[in-house]
């Protein structure tokens, strides 16, 4: 897989790709990840990339340009191009999901108030990662390199991420290690029984518990099925 992500700050990723397993991934070919800074594509002075909105208001606005050209001179026909935006989708572990499914993949940074509306006839889709506001997309595009780059096939062991949290739209079980009595607090019982059926059916019952108590929205999406 490839995952092409464009930014005017590409210090930021520096160290992202270069610790624990999005590196090891990297080293074992499970997966190409290239920064690409698209100001080198402004052909203003100064390598401008923004410029004041028409109508008025405040900040800067991303010009169309350095964009559609760092679109254009890196996506081939099988590429998924994807602004980055709080005005996009909100992203998931069945988007995370989705994205795997791709050979290549392009993560487009905003900056400043925004980008110039014109851009979305470049983009497949617009995509966000949760109900706030940050200063750019380079965090979110972390968040989603780092969420897909995990599903890859040998990059983590399959058990992990067979039960971890969203599968099923239940959250992961509590886990406990060494000691068993951490200050007076102990781990539950049931985990040191050796029973697996019994240890199975603990855990299950506190997913539904935490789920409940946490994240009512995901209960309801399991009464519906
Ligand atoms: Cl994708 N970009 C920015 N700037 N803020 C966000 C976001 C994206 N997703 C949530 N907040």
């Amino acid at each position: 897989m490839r995952i092409d992500i464009l930014t005017l700050f590409p210090n930021m990723f520096k160290g992202f790709l270069e610790e624990s397993i999005i590196k090891r991934a990297m080293e074992a070919k499970k997966v190409v990840i290239n920064i690409i800074d698209f100001r080198k594509y402004s052909t203003l002075k100064h390598q401008k990339v923004d410029d004041t909105p028409y109508g008025g208001g405040a900040g800067m606005v991303l010009m169309c340009e350095p964009i559609v050209k760092a679109i254009e001179d890196n996506k081939t026909d099988d590429t998924l191009v994807i602004l980055l935006t709080p005005q996009g989708k909100t992203y998931n572990q069945q988007k995370a999901e989705e994205l795997k499914g791709h050979q290549h993949i392009m993560l487009i940074c905003g900056h400043y108030e925004g980008f110039d509306e014109r851009i979305l006839n470049f983009v497949d889709e617009e995509v966000s990662i949760g109900d706030y506001v940050l200063t750019g997309g380079e965090i979110p595009a972390m968040a989603i390199t780092d969420s897909v780059v995990r599903l890859i096939d040998g990059v983590i062991n399959d058990a992990s991420a067979q039960n971890e949290s969203f599968h099923d739209n239940l959250l992961d079980y509590p886990t406990y290690t060494k000691p068993s009595n951490f200050r007076g607090l102990k781990v539950p019982d049931v985990l040191m029984s050796g029973n697996h059926a019994k240890i199975n059916d603990y855990r299950y019952q506190e997913q539904v518990k935490k789920t409940k108590e946490n994240r009512p929205d995901l209960m309801e999406k399991n009464d519906e099925n």
